[in-house]
């Protein structure tokens, strides 16, 4: 069978998600740059977002649905709970990230200092002041999805994990963030265990 590729740069979030997904499950990948907002960009990802997938001639956009096909199409540990409940309540995390918690932690908070920094201008203050309440109250609200438990799912590292991992990893980056995570002592707990591991420590090396 092809190659696993993944389009998007190694320091996107979602990116990061996928290719931690596919280094726990042992899966060979490579990435690739994303056709920046071109119609070939449009061709793999409708709203010119990233990561996308190719596998084949099997080509997918949205990182749960890709995570969910490494997972059940390769061999390695399972990421995905069978216990039903268990299986719920980490898909009630994973769309709360997609829905909510990456904009109020990632795109209206650490892009307002990783935008400007990359373009070698100061951060806008206001825009970051805007974000902080947002910030707070959602790295506060993913605490409580580790309260029981190491990893989200219970016994062992599961698809939600992954999704949180770059999350508080790209939050920590900032005063704000690190102070909002450091108060947090389950999702502390948590980060330390996905430190820990090869995987989160091999996507969030800098490049
Ligand atoms: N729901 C999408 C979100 C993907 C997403 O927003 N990715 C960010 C990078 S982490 C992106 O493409 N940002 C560029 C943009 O918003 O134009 C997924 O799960 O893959």
């Amino acid at each position: 069978m092809s190659q696993v590729t993944l389009i998007g740069p190694p320091q996107s979030s979602y990116v990061r998600t996928a290719r931690i997904c596919c280094l726990e499950k042992g899966v060979s990948h490579t990435l690739e740059p994303a056709p920046q907002k071109s119609d070939e960009h449009r061709s793999l990802h409708p709203w010119t977002r990233v990561p996308a997938f190719r596998h084949g001639d099997l080509q997918l956009f949205e990182t749960s649905a890709i995570c969910r096909y490494i997972d059940a199409a390769f061999d390695g540990p399972r990421l995905i709970p069978t216990d039903p409940r268990r299986a719920a309540v980490m898909e009630q995390w994973v769309s709360a990230i997609n829905c909510y918690i990456y904009d109020s932690t990632v795109r209206n908070y650490a892009l307002k200092y990783i935008v400007p920094a990359f373009r070698g201008e100061q951060p806008d203050r206001a825009a970051i002041e805007a974000g902080l309440p947002n910030m707070q109250r959602d790295v506060a609200r993913l605490d409580s999805a580790y309260a029981k438990s190491t990893w989200m799912a219970g016994e062992s590292l599961s698809l939600g994990d992954l999704f949180v991992a770059p999350i508080a990893f790209t939050v920590a980056m900032f005063p704000e963030g690190r102070e909002a995570l450091g108060s947090c002592r389950h999702l502390t707990r948590a980060v330390d265990a996905f430190a820990a591991r090869d995987s989160f420590a091999a996507v969030h090396a800098p490049a």
